[in-house]
């Protein structure tokens, strides 16, 4: 199998786009391919200083890695969720993120939010205490990573939250969508979603990028990340609609692209409309200031409270 740009020996073949590359034509590609889908969405510039959310995961380290070799502003952060279950999920996440800034990139800056030592519980603790998610955790972890992220984001002046969303997460969040006709969540699905009173600009400059791809990218570039998921995403519903988007993928290679890429066109171009429900007002939370649709306290503020 060769490169079809250069003739050497390729080492991934992309039916999706019907193109095979070898390692360094590979990640030309791939950066550029990044570089274009900030620049279609107007997603971030290089003046802006971007918070880009790391898990120690191939998809959140790639991010982290293209950002930085784009030249862009990109600063690391965790959120130690304090996640053990056998795998010591969380102190082996954290240590990748440590060592891709010490292999790669050791300039770059990296802050850890550690939710037990600051909060004084850790999210399974946290979860068990407020029984919400139904012996899952996620609900109450989803809640709590994005108020931190959102904090973060505003306290630093950062100009926008990237997470490594990619196209296989869009498309799964999609078909979920599409299945349950979720209309609010429809026109909410977006690459960018704006900076409002209070709630810092999210993007995912991933979101063309196939999950294949990006482990392909971590791979070549040497990232040591850390395999394992974590524990609580096993049996997902995520899972769920990805393996059925991959056995669609399979038998017709393009499928999952072109699902998301044309729901996100189609959109654009006003041939589908869904009304969204009409954005609530939102309001500073009494205590701790982050914004709330909810009344006095933020949802953030009365887990703590039930906790
Ligand atoms: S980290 Fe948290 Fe995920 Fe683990 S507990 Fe669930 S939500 S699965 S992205
Ligand atoms: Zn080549
Ligand atoms: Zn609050």
């Amino acid at each position: 199998m060769k490169c079809q740009k250069c003739g050497a020996l390729a080492v991934i073949n992309m039916r999706q786009h019907r193109l095979r590359l070898c390692e360094s034509h590979f990640v030309e590609w791939f950066q550029g391919m990044v570089q274009r889908t900030i620049e279609k969405f107007e997603m971030f510039t290089p003046a802006d200083r971007v918070l880009v959310a790391v898990s120690g995961g191939k998809d959140s380290l790639t991010l982290w890695d293209v950002l930085l070799r784009l030249g862009y502003q990109a600063e690391g952060m965790y959120i130690h969720l304090g996640i053990d279950e056998a795998i010591a999920y969380s102190e082996s996440s954290l240590a990748s993120c440590h060592r891709f800034v010490a292999n790669h990139h050791p300039g770059a800056a990296l802050q850890a939010v550690d939710v037990g030592g600051k909060y004084g519980q850790a999210i399974p603790d946290l979860a068990r205490k407020t029984q919400r998610g139904r012996g899952k955790p996620c609900a109450v972890c989803g809640l709590v990573k994005r108020h931190i992220m959102n904090r973060v984001a505003r306290e630093g002046g950062f100009s926008a939250i990237a997470t490594g969303h990619n196209l296989d997460d869009e498309a799964s969040v999609l078909m979920q969508n599409t299945l349950h006709w979720q209309a609010g969540y429809l026109a909410r699905q977006a690459p960018v979603l704006l900076e409002r009173e209070g709630l810092a600009r999210k993007v995912k400059p991933l979101a063309r990028i196939y999950e294949r791809e990006s482990a392909a990218y971590a791979l070549v570039q040497g990232i040591d990340y850390i395999q394992e998921e974590c524990p609580f995403a096993r049996g997902s519903t995520t899972n769920f609609y990805k393996e059925l988007l991959d056995r669609l993928e399979l038998n017709s290679p393009g499928a999952k692209q072109q699902f998301y890429l044309s729901f996100l066109q189609a959109r654009e171009a006003g041939q589908v409309a869904f009304a969204e429900t009409a954005a609530a007002e939102l309001q500073p939370c009494s205590r701790c200031g982050q914004p709330t649709t909810a009344g006095d306290l933020c949802a953030f503020c009365r887990l703590w409270d039930r906790s």
